[in-house]
């Protein structure tokens, strides 16, 4: 039997509550303390997920119940001085997207946590929503043969805003704060690009930044896939959370449609199936990114324990970061913008 990683959670407010449910699920794990600034926060947080200590300061939280390893369920402007103190501390660190308000945040991360010698990841979920692992699969297998265009595609009309009041502020808004994982997806499928055009609009006057978008990304390997996300989508179905995706290879195609039918072509043959694998561990409706919290742990409990890098690490989630800034470029300029390497 793994020994048990004792893990401290920074941030008790809404997302928070999923990765403490997933937590307390995941096998050899105990949530050894939670921080929140609000007091209340943590003391609830603590009380319902059964941490063992709670705390208001971070740093008193890692001096005292040192951890394992510290997840931050903050919002991005904390990230930076939350992963230096762990990094500080020689801690592991499991931190939210979107990584940072600003690139040179996320290399700053990357660089204090390679300095120390800690592992970083990006809680970068989406990419591992059971539908979408089961694209990669087919991907690997090759029936498609060689990718050669992508249309990945998340259209909502939901209030995301309702549970995320923060979001009205936000100066850039949907490309940082969805974009990330959808161009993650696209990475994920068709691998790192070279070009970038986009363009994007405000359609609740509410918000300061824009709140619908879509870009062509040119990959490295020649394919080209379009990316489009908004919040203020009028259409019915409302697919919520649920990302689109269609693929087109030399030898077939594989498409996720909506509520998770997969359908994959090869070589002129049909195949369809149901991607959609539950975790029965969330109250009803099942919620896509709510279990991928919980494979997205899984697989950073994994790396760490073997060693190996996860494949969300700090230093990947660069790569997804620039493809951000990029779009934002791309979208002022009118031109098409190559994302730093
Ligand atoms: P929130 O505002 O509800 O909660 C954040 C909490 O962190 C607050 O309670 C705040 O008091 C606390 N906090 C801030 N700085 C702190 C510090 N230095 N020390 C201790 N506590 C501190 O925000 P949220 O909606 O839970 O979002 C948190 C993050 O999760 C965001 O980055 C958001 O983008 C992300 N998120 C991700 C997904 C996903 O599917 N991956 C979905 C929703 C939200
Ligand atoms: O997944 C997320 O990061 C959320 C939401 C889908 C609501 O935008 O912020």
């Amino acid at each position: 039997m793994p020994k048990a990683l004792r893990v401290a959670v920074i941030g008790c407010g809404y997302f928070a509550s999923f990765h403490l449910n997933a937590w307390r699920k995941l096998a050899d794990v105990e949530i050894a303390a939670v921080c929140d600034l609000d007091e209340a926060k943590a003391r609830a947080a603590a009380q319902k997920y059964g941490a063992a200590r709670w705390f208001t300061d971070a740093a008193c939280m890692l001096r005292e119940a040192r951890p394992d390893f510290v997840d931050i369920v903050t919002t991005m402007p904390s990230h930076r001085g939350l992963v230096s103190l762990c990094a500080a501390d020689g801690l592991p660190v499991i931190v939210q997207k979107p990584f940072a308000p600003t690139y040179a945040d996320c290399l700053a991360m990357v660089e204090a946590c390679r300095v120390a010698g800690v592992p970083l990841m990006v809680h970068e979920n989406f990419r591992f929503q059971p539908p979408l692992r089961r694209v990669r699969e087919v991907l690997d297998t090759g029936v498609i043969g060689t990718p050669l265009w992508a249309r990945i595609s998340f259209r909502t009309g939901q209030d995301v805003k309702a549970p995320q009041p923060y979001l009205y502020d936000e100066e850039r808004f949907i490309i940082l704060d969805l974009g990330v994982h959808v161009f993650d997806v696209a990475r994920f499928f068709l691998g790192e690009v070279d070009t970038v055009y986009a363009r994007h609009r405000r359609i609740d006057p509410r918000i300061r930044g824009e709140d619908m978008a879509t870009a062509m990304l040119g990959h490295a390997n020649g394919a080209t896939s379009i990316v489009d996300f908004t919040y203020e989508s009028r259409k019915l179905p409302d697919l919520a959370s649920q990302t689109l995706v269609s693929i087109e290879g030399t030898m077939g195609a594989v498409e996720l449609g909506p509520d998770f039918r997969l359908a994959i072509t090869s070589n002129g043959k049909l195949a369809v199936e149901n991607s959609s694998k539950p975790l029965p561990i969330w109250r009803p409706p099942v919620h896509p990114a709510q279990d991928s919290v919980y494979h997205t742990q899984a697989h950073w409990l994994d790396s760490l324990r073997q060693g190996r890098e996860p494949e969300t690490s700090g230093r990947d989630n660069l790569r997804t970061f620039a493809i951000v800034e990029a779009a934002y470029e791309s979208a002022a300029s009118g031109q098409a913008v190559r994302p730093a390497q």
